[in-house]
């Protein structure tokens, strides 16, 4: 990097955005379709975005740049395949052997592959025999619940229905999913708290917010065109209130691509007006905290005979257990609340203030707040202190979970789902004429429990990375290897790819980007749901890489007519038209009425959410309050008072898509060319007696008789909390234990890992 350059990425975004855009537009050998793919990225005849879950604005200027969506774009348009020829030239041991990075860049698959155990070795195998094979190994089966459906998010709206409708045709509810990993406990929450899981604004509430709080969230990131919003915000005069645990540049600072003026200065502007930095997990203390500041003002201006800073009226005509929850926030001390979040009373009576001051608040938050232990008490705490003023259900204010996968939110709706509601199950009954499974399935962690154990037979994945993306990622190579089939539906050569089962397939689809003609003339549209509930379509543009290549619509209809036949649905010609999917969607998913004619309008149509319209869908058809005690330890709590214990967070570098890894470059952090590192108080680096930049092994808990060790990760001095440290996810993976996992989510806790480190021995790194 030269000096203009360093410079320069002081900033988040910016000439480095660019820069770092461009070369990865030309290492991923693909320039020109990848420009073009990029001017029609998030427009009305174009594809949806693959990067991430946030809103499209109404009137989208030629594109809204994103760096990272740059990254996503290029990444599927590569001119590199991993065709037959490199599975003829390694067997899987061998390819096992290589870093996600190594095994990505092979470039995208393009033909159906069939292991071949007494070879070693994926060699091709026809469409027809593939589909016919993988439904005589899950016909086989003694039980549908001995076999495993995972999704990872990207799936559309109409792959994703197709998919559990034949999954429950096939008779399991056994539906894992990313969510499980993801944003579980924000559905947990929201559903109890609001009565739908989901998120209640829209992007244009972004305009008008008086204070945005971005909590647990590095949207310089993860969600790039977040920080266009935040940044107009604040230019309104926003207050934009950060909690995170450590200084993340991008929420601190952004220079606009869009804006030449600041580009050319290499200026920036402030974007959080306040930063706070709470422990890892102190967020609940954190939001007990300013209710506690909110109420004491509230009392105080009504004992001066002031307007009363709560809304009373919201209060008493929407929610349930207010007093409750007056009562166990005055039970909890300021010092618990200073102790577990890290924040000194000071610190979180101004954040209070700000609240208070604000007459429209939203709240936003991701994986630092979902995966934790008490993820879901903390989203409940959330809702119920942006319930104190009535700030859901109303222009300008409400809840925001910034979801992950760009159409992780959609899959929900369409029923990938494990616990799947009874009013959807009745709904496929009426319309199909069958008994879907009552029973609930598996999450992602029940179902790694039942392939160790055993009692899973068969793997079929719909995207992602599960082996990579799982806790206890040194487990899971055994527990596939002892699958009876595995099949992959996958884009790129990823590490679970490596992992077959007896039987094991890897059938490549067509990405986001590509023309998806289906043997047709016309192309056909697929649709998803962001972030905001908003459903759109997306259409392909870049001619498909490989003409084998299918969709994952045509996959799976091939792999159900193939299972269960084509006597309650006839998958063929439902993958032969995508308008008849929908017009099925429409008749069984509520929202959808006209979806053909309303997807086809240039922004899609708001799926509508019942809690913003103030209709309470809860059990007892009110809002409400959380009315318990803050945990009584988190893990920053309970760890050992020595100095080389810690809670460790797994989180993204500024060059990874979850388990794909774009370089080795973490920009805004000031990493390079290393993703072995662990961020770290210079303090702490201290009193582990070491230098920066010296090699430390991480010691996981020793749990259940395993032994998780990441041997020889550079410590990076940071700004960031004492006895709290960071490193990257997927390579961190191997600590997370599968028996730690958020209570009512499931979702394993990724961000509050306790661990010890020790200097590594010389001869030891790697
Ligand atoms: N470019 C890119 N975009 C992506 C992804 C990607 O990998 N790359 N992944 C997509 C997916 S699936 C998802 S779910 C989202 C993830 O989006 P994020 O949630 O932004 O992802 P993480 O990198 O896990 O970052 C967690 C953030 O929370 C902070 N944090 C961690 N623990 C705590 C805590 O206890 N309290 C507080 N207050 N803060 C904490 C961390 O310091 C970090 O800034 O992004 C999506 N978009
Ligand atoms: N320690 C730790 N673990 C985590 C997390 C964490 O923060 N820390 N985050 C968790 C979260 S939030 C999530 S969402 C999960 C992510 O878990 P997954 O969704 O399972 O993983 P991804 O890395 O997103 O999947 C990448 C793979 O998807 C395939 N792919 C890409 N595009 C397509 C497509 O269009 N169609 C198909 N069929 N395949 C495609 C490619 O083969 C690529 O290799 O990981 C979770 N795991
Ligand atoms: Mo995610």
């Amino acid at each position: 990097m030269d000096q203009k350059e360093k410079r320069a990425s002081k900033a988040a975004g910016g000439w480095p955005a660019l820069i770092a855009s461009g070369r990865s537009l030309l290492s991923s050998g693909a320039p020109l379709s990848g420009v073009r793919a990029l001017s029609k990225a998030n427009q009305p005849d174009g594809f949806d975005c693959p990067g991430c879950a946030w809103g499209d604005p109404e009137h989208g200027s030629s594109f809204e740049f994103c760096e990272n969506g740059v990254k996503a774009v290029s990444w599927e348009a590569t001119e590199r395949r991993a065709d037959p020829e490199l599975f003829r030239k390694m067997s899987v041991r061998e390819l096992r052997k290589l870093d996600d990075y190594t095994l990505e860049n092979h470039g995208r698959l393009v033909h159906p592959m069939r292991y071949n155990r007494a070879t070693d070795h994926y060699e091709p195998v026809s469409w027809d025999v593939a589909f016919a094979e993988i439904g005589a190994h899950l016909k086989a089966l003694s039980s549908p619940d001995e076999a495993q459906f995972y999704t990872s998010g990207r799936a559309s709206n109409e792959a994703a229905y197709l998919y559990q409708l034949f999954v429950r045709i096939f008779g399991t509810n056994n539906m894992p999913d990313c969510s499980n990993m993801c944003h579980e406990a924000s559905g947990v929450a929201l559903g109890q708290a609001i009565g739908v899981g989901k998120g209640t604004v829209r992007l244009e509430d972004f305009e008008e917010a008086d204070a945005i709080f971005v909590v647990g969230q590095n949207p310089g990131t993860n969600h790039p065109r977040m920080l266009g919003d935040l940044r107009r915000a604040a230019e309104r005069g926003a207050r934009i209130v950060v909690f995170n645990t450590l200084k993340e540049r991008g929420l601190e600072r952004f220079a606009d691509p869009q804006r030449k003026r600041e580009m050319i200065v290499n200026g920036s502007a402030a974007i959080a007006s306040d930063y706070f930095q709470p422990r890892l997990g102190g967020d609940m203390a954190v939001f007990r905290g300013m209710a506690k500041a909110v109420l004491a003002a509230d009392r105080k201006a009504r004992a001066e005979g002031s307007k009363p800073l709560i809304n009373d009226a919201f209060i008493a005509d929407h929610t349930e257990g207010f007093d409750a929850y007056v009562a166990a926030v005055d039970a909890t001390t300021w010092e618990a609340i200073e102790d577990q979040s890290g924040l000194s009373r000071a610190e979180i009576e101004k954040a209070a203030a700000i609240y208070l001051s604000a007459d429209k608040v939203i709240c936003t938050w991701a994986m630092g707040i979902t995966q934790h232990r008490h993820s879901v008490i903390t989203i409940r705490e959330i809702a119920s202190f942006m319930m104190l003023r009535g700030h859901i259900g109303r222009k300008g204010a409400g809840l925001c979970p910034v979801r992950g996968h760009s159409n992780v939110q959609g899959d929900r709706t369409m029923g990938i789902n494990e616990k799947p509601p009874a009013t959807f199950l009745d709904s496929l009954q009426r319309e199909f004429g069958f008994n879907p499974p009552r029973k609930h399935g598996n999450s992602t962690i029940e179902a790694i429990g039942a392939m160790i154990s055993g009692r899973s037979k068969a793997f079929i994945g719909l995207g992602g990375n599960f082996a990579r993306a799982v806790p206890d990622s040194g487990l899971i190579e055994e527990a596939l290897d002892g699958q009876t089939l595995t099949v992959q539906i996958a884009t790129k050569l990823n590490a679970s790819h490596t992992m077959p089962g007896k039987n094991a397939y890897l059938l490549p689809c067509l990405g986001r980007t590509e023309i998806d003609l289906n043997g047709k003339k016309e192309p056909q549209l697929v649709t998803v749901e962001d972030s905001m509930s908003m459903v759109h379509g997306s259409a392909g543009i870049n001619p498909p890489a490989g003409e084998q290549l299918r969709s994952e619509i045509a996959i799976i209809a091939g792999i159900a007519n193939a299972t269960v036949g084509s006597a309650i649905v006839d998958w063929l010609a439902l993958a032969e038209d995508y308008d008849r999917i929908r017009d099925l969607i429409e008749r069984t998913i509520p929202g959808f009425h006209d979806f053909n004619n309303r997807v086809r309008k240039p922004r899609g149509f708001d799926l509508g959410n019942a809690a913003a319209r103030r209709e309470w869908n809860t059990q007892n058809g009110r809002a409400n309050f959380f009315t318990g005690a803050l945990p009584e330890k988190t893990e920053y709590q309970a760890r050992a008072d020595a100095p080389d214990r810690f809670v460790l967070q797994t989180m993204r570098s500024h060059d990874q898509y979850n388990t794909t890894v774009y370089g080795m470059d973490d920009r805004y952090r000031g990493v390079y060319g290393e993703r072995r590192v662990v961020f770290v108080h210079p303090d702490d680096i201290r009193g582990l007696g070491a230098a920066a930049h010296q090699r430390v092994d991480i010691a996981g808990p020793d749990t259940g008789g395993v032994t998780r060790v990441a041997k020889g990760f550079k410590l990076i001095p940071y700004d960031i909390p004492r006895g709290c440290v960071a490193g990257y996810f997927p390579e961190l993976n191997v600590l997370v234990p599968l028996s730690s996992y958020g209570d009512e989510s499931g979702t394993p806790t990724s961000k509050s890992i306790p661990v010890r480190l020790s200097l590594s021995r010389p001869g030891e790194i790697a």
